[in-house]
């Protein structure tokens, strides 16, 4: 905890699921000089997880929620520098924001899915890479700094009507492989964190909001909670500066690749 003191956590994708329980737990395990921009497009949930922080920890966190789009160069581009000086200087930034879109498979996949995929999965978090390192590079040796990125078990492992999804994370790991390796002489840790299946708004979106179907996807699963993950980011994030937490992959219980679930 006190190795977070004082950092200040970028976190896309914050109004929801995994995004949304790291920024809690980041300000639980650090609730004292912190500083921590929750990112997404629902800015009002923002403001509402914002003022719960604020409730459960007090005023030594101090949270800004920021409307971001990171789907969009422009948007990113702008992001840091629209923000209020004393947040400009970012120590940790969770590229959380990520969706899927279907269960269509080639040729029947909707070429707008397709983009919106590959535009926020990892057009986006390229760019906020791109738009934070800068800040990093600054610092002594090389620069300093973190960067976490959601990737997920989908990016290992290709299933049958997850085709783009799968696609844009993998892409994810070999940029984030790559990076580490061009970024060998700094001390600008480069970590992913690739989860199975956690219960979020993840399948809700993936089914175009339609919960029922949701929900069928959980059936007599027991998945991770985005809690689960959360505790993994900020344990990555916490360690003594030497060390780097590469990669890893999380299951829960029942779960050994996407197609194998145990259910009951
Ligand atoms: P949720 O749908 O609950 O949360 C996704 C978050 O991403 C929301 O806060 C959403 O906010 C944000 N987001 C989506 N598009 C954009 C955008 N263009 N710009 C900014 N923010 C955006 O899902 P999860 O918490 O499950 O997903 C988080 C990450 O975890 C994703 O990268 C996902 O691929 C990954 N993952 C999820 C797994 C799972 O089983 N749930 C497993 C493995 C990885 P808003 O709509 O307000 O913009
Ligand atoms: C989410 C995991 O396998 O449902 O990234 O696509 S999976």
């Amino acid at each position: 905890a006190k190795r977070l003191e004082g950092k200040t956590i970028l976190v896309t994708g914050a109004s929801s699921g995994i995004g949304r329980s790291t920024a809690k737990e980041f300000a639980r395990t650090a609730p004292k000089n912190l500083k921590i921009i929750l990112a997404a497009r629902r800015v009002d949930t923002l403001k509402e997880i914002a003022q719960e922080i604020k409730e459960e920890v007090g005023d030594g966190v101090k949270v800004l929620p920021a409307k971001l789009d990171v789907s969009n160069p422009e948007e990113v581009k702008n992001f840091v520098s629209s923000l209020p000086a004393e947040f400009q200087d970012i120590d940790i930034l969770v590229n959380n924001a990520g969706l899927v879109k279907g269960v269509a498979q080639a040729p029947n996949i909707d070429p707008q899915d397709v983009d919106v995929m590959f535009s926020t999965n990892v057009t986006g978090l390229i760019n906020m890479t791109q738009a934070i390192l800068p800040i990093f590079k600054k610092r002594s040796e090389g620069g300093r700094g973190d960067i976490i990125n959601i990737g997920s078990i989908a990016g290992r492992e290709p299933y049958p009507g997850g085709s783009i999804y799968c696609a844009t994370k993998a892409a994810v790991r070999s940029f984030t492989d790559a990076l580490r390796k061009e970024l060998i002489a700094t001390r600008i840790r480069i970590i992913e964190i690739d989860p199975g299946q956690v219960e979020t708004e993840f399948s809700v979106v993936r089914f175009y909001g339609d919960k029922s179907k949701a929900d069928a996807v959980y059936a007599g699963c027991e998945p991770l909670t985005p809690d689960d993950i959360a505790e993994v980011i900020v344990f990555a994030a916490g360690r003594r500066e030497n060390v780097v937490i590469a990669d890893t992959l999380i299951f829960p219980s029942h779960q050994a690749s996407p197609g194998a679930m145990h259910r009951k």
